[in-house]
């Protein structure tokens, strides 16, 4: 008998900017990685999402593709400047009429949407009115835009999240510089951090008050932390980077509050995050109803006294990068006995049983969605098909391991692995591949099923026994 519960919900999931394309298509504004992309040096080989895989124009062919392959539900953001191309104010309806088709389309072969309201496309205009996420502004003119989401879709979609992993596009956007808008600055990353859980907060107030019929969450990057060694210092290393990559984003969403360690370290160093009177109260008073986690890796941590910065390995060329360290407070290191992917990402199906354990332990047994879960590989061609084993082997090792967490008592209720088709990954380009379905970009963005596709299909038939 299968582990997973027979309502439970097997899906797959994109992004917009991954795969709509259409960019300035029918009255769309213009979003900050419309622009970030197109600066010299800022992505793989100046890869660009204007077309993608031109999802905008191709998502009735998208949408019987995820229905052959048996998807019961499917998770994809909403563009910002689609529907609100200034950010906010005028609407644009040709942006509306494009979600509402899709919601429509997959409702009719159905499979159930999951909306993620940002998928880090920030309306521009919003960047260059007021520097986006760094004021308090965008509070206000997220809700507008939430609520604008409820309103126009509400009636048909009953699973919703916020926001996608916040510590991947505040930590790159201004801790790192290496996505929009390419800051270094984490007195600004940190209270632009504090207006995102500011702005979930009030979309998840207006779900309610609207009575909205569904479900509101917020997607948070999983990833596991473990010392490198039993040393005090690498333990001590390990705790500080499980505060910052876990404790940091989840606790503000699910208990209301801030970890009160690295809130007093922050402030102490920063002098942010500064709360404005009605802050806590708003954060305290809308808990999300679920929490969505993306898995791909965990991480060994070890303490740094060295190293600073960090480069990414974003060729697909084993070894190319360089590892993260935050001076004085802990390094990522490489695991001598881990398997690594071409992209230096830890393959460890364990780590996602751990890292559910450690969240059920931590904020109670919580609704859970896996919301991304997959292995970036260029995918060999052979005879005509597309041959990813590898992929299969990951997805099914990862599947056990939602499995084996359920088995211990998580009440985990879908999985939606990244990605259902081939897009564009944010800074490695169209080589780096996660779909079931290939696109091939040499022949007009030609879609063609790979092997994993017919595995999958038998995995959803058979509510994950046979795997
Ligand atoms: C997550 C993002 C996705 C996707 C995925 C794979 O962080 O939510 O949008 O891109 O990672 O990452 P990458 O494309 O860098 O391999």
């Amino acid at each position: 008998m299968s582990v997973f519960p027979k309502d439970f919900l097997w899906g797959a999931a994109t992004a917009s900017y991954q795969v709509e394309g259409g960019f300035d298509a029918d009255g769309k504004g213009l979003s900050n990685w419309d622009l970030f992309s197109h600066l010299p040096g800022t992505t793989y080989q100046g890869t660009n999402g204007d077309v993608a895989v031109d999802h905008y124009h191709r998502f009735r062919e998208d949408v019987a593709l995820m229905a052959e392959l048996g998807m019961q539900t499917y998770r994809f953001s909403i563009s910002w400047p689609r529907l609100l191309p200034q950010g906010r104010g005028e609407v644009n309806e040709a942006g509306i009429q494009f979600y509402s088709d899709l919601i429509d389309e997959l409702l009719k072969h159905n499979i159930k949407p999951m909306i993620t309201l940002y998928h880090w496309d920030l309306p521009q205009a919003l960047q260059d009115a007021f520097g986006g996420w760094e004021s308090r502004e965008i509070v206000d003119a997220f809700d507008e835009y939430a609520r604008l989401c409820y309103q126009r879709f509400g009636d048909r979609v009953e699973l919703w999240s916020t926001f996608n992993e916040t510590i991947v596009f505040i930590g790159m956007g201004y801790f790192t510089g290496a996505h929009p808008p390419k800051l270094t600055d984490p007195k600004k990353g940190i209270q632009a951090c504090h207006h995102v859980f500011l702005a979930n907060a009030r979309a998840v107030k207006s779900f309610r008050e609207m009575k909205i019929n569904g479900q509101i969450g917020f997607v948070n990057v999983l990833q596991p932390n473990d010392p490198i060694s039993d040393s005090p210092e690498d333990r001590r290393a390990c705790e500080i980077a499980e505060g910052i990559f876990t404790h940091w984003l989840y606790d503000p969403v699910l208990k209301g509050e801030y970890p009160a360690e690295l809130l007093a370290m922050a402030q102490q160093a920063f002098g942010v995050p500064h709360f404005a009177p009605g802050d806590e109260t708003l954060l305290k008073d809308n808990i999300v109803d679920f929490v969505g986690l993306n898995y791909y890796k965990r991480e060994m941590v070890a303490h740094n006294d060295d190293v600073e910065g960090y480069a990414i390995n974003t060729s697909g060329q084993k070894g190319s990068g360089r590892e993260l360290g935050f001076k004085g407070l802990f390094k990522l290191v490489r695991n001598p006995k881990g398997v690594y992917t071409d992209w230096d990402w830890e393959v460890y199906p364990q780590g996602l049983t751990d890292a559910i354990g450690r969240i059920v332990k931590r904020y109670g047994n919580i609704p859970i969605y896996i919301t991304e879960n997959g292995l970036g590989a260029k995918d060999p061609i052979v005879g005509g098909e597309v041959r990813d084993q590898p992929r299969i082997d990951y997805l099914r090792d990862h599947i056990q391991a939602i499995g084996a967490a359920i088995e211990q008592g998580a009440d985990v209720r879908g999985y939606y692995p990244w990605s259902f088709i081939d897009l564009l990954s944010w800074l490695n380009g169209y080589q780096k591949q996660y779909g079931f379905v290939y696109v091939d970009h040499d022949n007009n963005l030609a879609r063609k099923k790979k092997q994993s596709f017919g595995w999958y299909q038998r995995v959803i038939a058979t509510n994950g026994e046979q795997l």
